[in-house]
């Protein structure tokens, strides 16, 4: 297991289970069809907790699903190996994971009328995620500190290139009906309405008890105690035994990370990419 990235369109990407072959015919020939729902992210942004939650609510709280099947077998990326091989032989709706930016997304897609949830973090946060995450990770380059991983951030030198231009380039799709727009912070501030909105998006109604049991089974601390979901199955090949998905799980962590001078390098830069997007989108503190 090598710690490096591999890189493709000039995005540094994991380097296992990923290939620039496998990258071009996802891009160029993978099928999206209408049944379809996606479930896209910026790394480190609440995917797996999407996932988890989207899963529940097809499942109508029943936790039997998600405490049998591994998180990436429910929802397979599409950009992996794995996911993709899967996925080609899925019927039906399929959840469809990706981290993708959107020019590398499969075209088929926008012709399509799958429906997207597209899941936003605060920056500051996804940084100090991925910080300890990809310090454990065996598949990419590990940063050595703090200070050399904001400069990769900054630059957009990290798995899945730089967090501005992927939010840019996806919330270009904002306005469409297929996509929904939800925010980390709304779905841990206020998970039942998030929720709500999400069984409102995919057409799927709950019974109050079904709804409860998806608030119970999506919470930070029964997903981290569940082994199907909680990336424990992928210590030793993938992760350091260290290795944690769900290690805070809070709003506001960056606080206790960035330095004042970090902190006023990323707002200046965050003002001068991000200015020209309603502010309402990146509501948090
Ligand atoms: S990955 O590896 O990119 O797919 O990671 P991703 O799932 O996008 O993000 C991991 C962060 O999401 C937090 N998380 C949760 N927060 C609250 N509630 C629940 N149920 C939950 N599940 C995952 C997880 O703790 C990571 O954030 P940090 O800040 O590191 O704790």
């Amino acid at each position: 297991m090598t710690g490096k990235f591999l890189w493709f369109e000039g995005i540094p990407f994991p380097s296992v289970d990923y290939s620039p072959e496998l990258l071009r015919e996802v891009q160029e020939s993978f099928l999206i069809k209408d049944e379809d729902v996606l479930l896209l992210t910026f790394p480190k942004s609440g995917t797996n907790w999407l996932i988890e939650t989207v899963c529940l609510i097809y499942s109508k709280g029943d936790p039997k699903w998600v405490q049998s099947e591994p998180i990436w077998d429910r929802s397979p990326w599409v950009e992996t190996k794995h996911g993709y091989e899967l996925l080609k032989e899925k019927e039906g709706t399929r959840l469809i994971s990706s981290h993708h930016p959107i020019q590398l997304f499969p075209k088929s897609f926008f012709k399509s009328k799958a429906k997207v949830i597209y899941l936003v973090r605060n920056p500051r946060d996804v940084f100090v995620s991925g910080y300890f995450f990809w310090k454990s990770a065996k598949f990419v380059k590990r940063p050595q500190s703090l200070e050399q991983y904001f400069e990769w951030f900054i630059q957009g030198n990290m798995p899945f290139g730089s967090w501005f231009d992927h939010i840019r380039g996806w919330m270009s799709m904002r306005d469409k009906e297929n996509f929904l727009v939800l925010s980390y912070e709304e779905m841990k501030w206020d998970t039942r309405s998030t929720v709500e909105k999400i069984c409102q998006f995919l057409g799927k109604k709950l019974e109050p008890e079904e709804l409860n049991s998806v608030l119970k089974n999506n919470s930070f601390q029964v997903m981290k105690e569940n082994n199907m979901s909680n990336f424990s199955l992928l210590k030793g090949q993938y992760l350091e035994e260290n290795g944690l998905l769900l290690r805070k799980g809070v709003t506001g962590d960056w606080k206790n990370y960035f330095t004042v001078a970090q902190a006023e390098i990323f707002d200046k830069l965050f003002q001068e990419k991000m200015a020209d997007l309603p502010q309402e989108l990146f509501a948090w503190e």
